[in-house]
Formats: C-alpha cells, structure tokens, sequence
C-alpha cells in the first residue's frame, strides 16, 4: 500500500489539550504537516453548525478524532447521560462536518471498553458486539461503538476514508489528575505521592485489586496513531496496546516503586472493579509492523515526573 503522506497537509487534532490529542501533537512535530487545533472557547464541538464551518473556513485536509468526554471507572457509573450524550454529539458532528467539507482521512479513537464483558481474552477485534457490555463503562462504550460505526457507515455509502482505533487503557503527561473522576493510574500516582509526602503507612485502591489491565504510555499511542493514519486504510478497526496485562495490585506496587513509597494497600470494596480482565489481541496492528517501544518503568517514570512538576 502507498503511504498517506502527511507532510504539507492541514492537520487538525480534535482533543489536542488532553492525554492522547497532546501526545499526537507532540509526535506530528516530526512530519512535516501544517498542525491546527481550537480551543473549547474558539470552537464548542456539541454544535454541528459551528463544527462545519469552522472547519470550512480551516481547510482541513486530515483530522485526529480524539477529543472525548473521558474519566475513570467511577465518573462513566456517575455521569452516564453526560458520557453518552457529549460523546455521540461530538464524534457525529466531527464525522459528519468531515464529509461535509471533503477531508481526505480521518482517525478516530475509540476504547477497549467497546468489548463484551466476557470477551475472550486477549480480545480480538472481531469480539465487538459479541455479547453484553461492562456495566460501569456501557455508555462512553455504546458512544465510542457508534462512533466506529459512523467512520464504517461514511466509507461505505460516500467513500470516505475514516479508520478507527482501539487503544487499551493509556497513562502518560497531561493524564487527569482527579482522584474520583480519572483513571487508575493518575488516582494511584495521586494517592501514592501523597502518602509519601504525609509519611502515610497505607494507600487504598478501589475494588479487590484483582482485576487485570494492559496499559499503554501515550506516546506509543501517539506514534501507533500517526503510523495507522500513513500506513492503514480498512474499514476494519484495530487494537493498540502492548499485548501484557497486570493485576491492579501489581501496578499500585510498580507506582510505589517509582514514586519511592513503601507501605502497604487497603482495599475498599465498595468501590467496583470494572472489567475483570481487558487485554487486547495485538496481533493485526504488529502484523502491520507496529508494536509499542516503550517499557513499563520508563513509561511510570515519565508520567510521573510530569505530576510533580505540573500538578503536584
Ligand atoms: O482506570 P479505571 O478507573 O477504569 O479503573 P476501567 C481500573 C481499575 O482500577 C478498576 C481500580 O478495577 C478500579 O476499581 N482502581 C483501584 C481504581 N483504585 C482506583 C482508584 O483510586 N481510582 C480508579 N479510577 N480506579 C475505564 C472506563 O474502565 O477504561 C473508561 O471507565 C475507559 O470508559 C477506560 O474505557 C479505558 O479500566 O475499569
């Protein structure tokens, strides 16, 4: 297959201020392309009108979809309506204005939480609509299968070139620091660093610590999303992650290593455990000839780091 080239296109990363839209820009530094972003207070991305002429008015040539309503397993069980509705509305309007004004490929993001809950492991992208959805995560789930679907729907009807991906669950610079509303790994480097600074003998995690997770550092999800866009051009949508997974527990201790921390963890089981296990089959993306570089400790070290000198 040719390659998409990317070097002097317009290229617009929707979501450029969080976690994956910051770390895609970070990368396309290296390709040569024109890079446009808006802020929520240039462009509101709920209002379909706007979205289109906005993006009219910037002739955008390509578009990285990864501006979400995104939080952690206890924000997806306390806000639903806004998880559902603020991520349809945004996908849709993005997609749509995307046809609309004639961009030549699009990249969506979607989540490995658009998996069955039972989902064979490690799960294949062929097990999408399989069986019954994770509870805590059905409805930013059911957004983000729609969303696929959409980039499906557009490329057989009208030809458009839109693909998606699936990355694992991600951790890196510019995570959401928010101990109820984020994710795992921002909560823990939260706790953990806290605990360190206030000589705390113990740390709680949510659950039993028991469920499993893969977890990918957001520039090899960067990378893998720039390398799909060049190389990729299927209806299919593929998996990004890095093909291992761990116990809750066993991150909590990895953290506590890099942060420097030796206590112990308490486990509050009020709080639920999600997915019992969520590792993705990565072999369809490797066969393509990407597989993520970066390494666990090296990836926490990063992350961590940037807490410190940003959010701590
Ligand atoms: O990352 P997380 O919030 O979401 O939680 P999911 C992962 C696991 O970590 C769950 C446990 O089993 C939590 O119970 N956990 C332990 C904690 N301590 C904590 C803590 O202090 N904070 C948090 N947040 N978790 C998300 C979906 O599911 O996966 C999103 O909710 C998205 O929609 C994302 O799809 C990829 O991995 O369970």
């Amino acid at each position: 297959m040719t390659e998409f080239n990317l070097a002097g296109r317009r290229v617009w990363v929707a979501g450029h201020r969080g976690m994956a839209g910051s770390a895609i820009t970070r990368r396309l530094a290296r390709e040569n392309c024109e890079l446009i972003t808006a802020t929520r207070s240039e462009l509101n991305l709920l209002r379909q009108a706007d979205v289109d002429a906005w993006m009219a008015d910037k002739k955008i040539d390509v578009i990285f979809l990864a501006a979400a309503t995104v939080g952690g397993i206890l924000a997806n069980t306390v806000r639903p309506a806004e998880f559902l509705y603020e991520n349809l509305v945004i996908e849709t309007n993005i997609i749509h204005a995307a046809w609309n004004t004639g961009v030549k490929k699009l990249l969506f993001l979607a989540s490995s939480c658009i998996y069955p809950r039972m989902a064979e492991q490690p799960m294949r992208e062929e097990a999408l609509l399989t069986g019954a959805l994770e509870p805590t995560n059905e409805w930013y789930a059911i957004a983000k299968i729609a969303g696929i679907k959409l980039c499906q729907a557009y490329r057989r009807q009208y030809g458009c070139n839109y693909v998606s991906v699936m990355p694992t669950n991600l951790y890196g610079p510019g995570d959401r620091y928010d101990m109820e509303g984020g994710h795992v790994v921002a909560a823990l480097i939260m706790k953990i660093h806290a605990a360190k600074i206030t000589n705390s003998k113990t740390v709680e995690l949510w659950g039993s610590g028991m469920p499993k997770r893969e977890f990918l550092f957001s520039e090899d999800l960067a990378d893998a999303c720039v390398f799909v866009m060049k190389n990729y051009s299927d209806e299919m949508f593929l998996n990004v992650g890095t093909g291992r997974d761990i116990t809750i527990l066993e991150l909590a201790q990895s953290i506590a290593k890099v942060v420097g921390w030796q206590g112990t963890f308490t486990f509050n089981r009020s709080k639920p455990d999600g997915m019992p296990r969520k590792l993705l089959d990565v072999s369809r993306l490797r066969a393509l000839g990407w597989s993520a570089s970066t390494d666990f400790e090296t990836g926490m070290k990063c992350a961590y780091e940037w807490y410190v000198a940003n959010r701590a």
